[in-house]
């Protein structure tokens, strides 16, 4: 069986300074990442020979290590085709059409956005999603990797708030991370892509 692996980074990881640090990037994806791949394959592992053996004693404990460490995988290799050196501003065409007719306009897409990524208790993610079926968009407030997901609602633009994505450059300033991820980073065609992939499907 084919295991999880790490995604290479579509750029350079001082691609993003100043907004988002090198040292943070390097870490980030070659420390954080690697943990959740390395742990979904663990588990997933773990859950063949335990099939194998018929012990089921652990099942509890290794379905939430697939989610956790599988949301984490999932949502990480996301966010860094999410982020762009050529990031920021506003997206077009069939994307902000839709922004505009769920959310009413742009502006209060990007202040719901970020009111729900700075109000994540604990660690998690902001997200916006599309649901597969009607092409409706919304925000999620994930916890961790999984909690608080939509089943069938597809991410398509994840902002990273566990300490880990910014607390080297920002320390305990998450709203400036927020801040510098909407106003620089955010590779628009990146989610505009997943957005038509996702209505399309
Ligand atoms: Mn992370």
């Amino acid at each position: 069986m084919k295991k999880a692996e790490l995604p290479p980074l579509p750029y350079a990881a001082d691609a993003l300074e100043p907004h988002y640090d090198a040292r943070t990037v390097e870490l980030h994806h070659g420390k954080h990442h690697q943990a959740y791949v390395n742990g979904l394959n663990a588990a997933l592992d773990k859950l063949t020979v335990a099939r194998a053996a018929g012990d089921f004693a652990l099942i509890k404990h290794l379905e939430r290590e697939v989610a956790f460490h599988g949301g984490g995988h999932v949502l990480h290799s996301i966010f860094w085709t999410n982020l762009s050196p050529d990031g920021g501003s506003e997206p077009g065409g069939v994307l902000a059409d839709s922004l505009a007719r769920d959310f009413g306009s742009y502006t209060a897409f990007d202040a719901h956005l970020r009111a729900a990524t700075n109000a994540v208790e604990g660690s998690g993610w902001g997200v916006l999603a599309v649901d597969s079926s009607s092409g409706r968009l919304t925000v999620l407030q994930v916890e961790k990797h999984q909690n608080l997901l939509l089943p069938g609602w597809v991410p398509i633009l994840v902002i990273d708030v566990w300490e880990h994505a910014y607390y080297l450059k920002y320390q305990n300033r998450r709203g400036e991370w927020v801040e510098a991820m909407m106003q620089h980073l955010v590779n628009w065609a990146d989610v505009a892509r997943r957005y038509g992939e996702a209505i399309r499907a």
